[in-house]
């Protein structure tokens, strides 16, 4: 096996909370009169929340915003983002992540997360996945996000993998960047896939088990 382990992204890759994130920032972007279309929150995938304010509050030209309402907005975001979140089940996983997951798991890969998302543990645990890995490297154990390699790093230091034995799966060109700082291919799925930088363009999730194992 070229690779011991799998270190999967959460957002946009397993579930797509990656809408429920466009929807409360527009929410937010809406009450600013900040505009913000879909393509927008493109830039914001693996980024950190901060960081995500930082890049909607580019097209505001309104008055200097202090530090505290900073804060403020990013609570006002996550606490609309999380009502979303709570709506989420098992049935927000497709059969094809599922299937694909097992199938890994069965081949002897090791399965891990690397999520910038603070509310990593909380999705897991809505969608039943928590089982599901073995590791969870995400937002709460990082100082700086993606595109910096630190999450990935952690992954494989939790796994006690060195980085050229384990494989990303990403959305995010930030995501790419970081797997390839941390020293690690990565296989790119969605967004990801028309820079052409990743080591795999996948169509879809399944055809990561043929890329492997095919
Ligand atoms: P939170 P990922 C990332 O998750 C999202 O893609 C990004 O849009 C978000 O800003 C970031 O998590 C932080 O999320 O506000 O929940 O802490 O793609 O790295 O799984
Ligand atoms: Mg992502």
């Amino acid at each position: 096996m070229q690779y011991k382990a799998i270190i999967f992204d959460l957002d946009g890759v397993l579930v797509f909370t990656d809408k429920y994130h466009y929807l409360a920032w527009k929410k937010l972007a809406d009450k600013l009169g900040i505009e913000f279309t879909e393509r927008d929150n493109d830039r914001l995938r693996g980024v950190s929340r901060e960081e995500s304010l930082d890049i909607i509050l580019e097209k505001y030209h309104g008055e200097p915003i202090s530090p505290e309402k900073k804060k403020e907005y990013l609570e006002e975001k996550n606490n609309i983002y999380r009502e979303s979140l709570s709506e989420m089940t098992g049935k927000d996983v497709s059969s094809e992540v599922r299937q694909t997951l097992k199938k890994l798991k069965e081949a002897g890969y090791r399965l891990a997360i690397g999520s910038s998302s603070k509310n990593t543990a909380y999705i897991l645990e809505r969608c039943e996945l928590t089982d599901a890995f073995e590791v969870v490297s995400d937002g709460t154990m990082i100082t700086r996000s993606k595109p910096d390699p630190e999450v990935f790093l952690k992954a494989a230091e939790l796994l006690s993998e060195n980085p050229s034995d384990c494989l990303v799966v990403e959305d995010a060109d930030a995501g790419v960047t970081a797997a390839h700082a941390a020293g690690m291919d990565v296989a790119a799925i969605g967004t990801a896939t028309a820079s052409g930088r990743a080591d795999y363009d996948l169509d879809k999730f399944e055809d990561l088990y043929d890329v492997l194992e095919g």
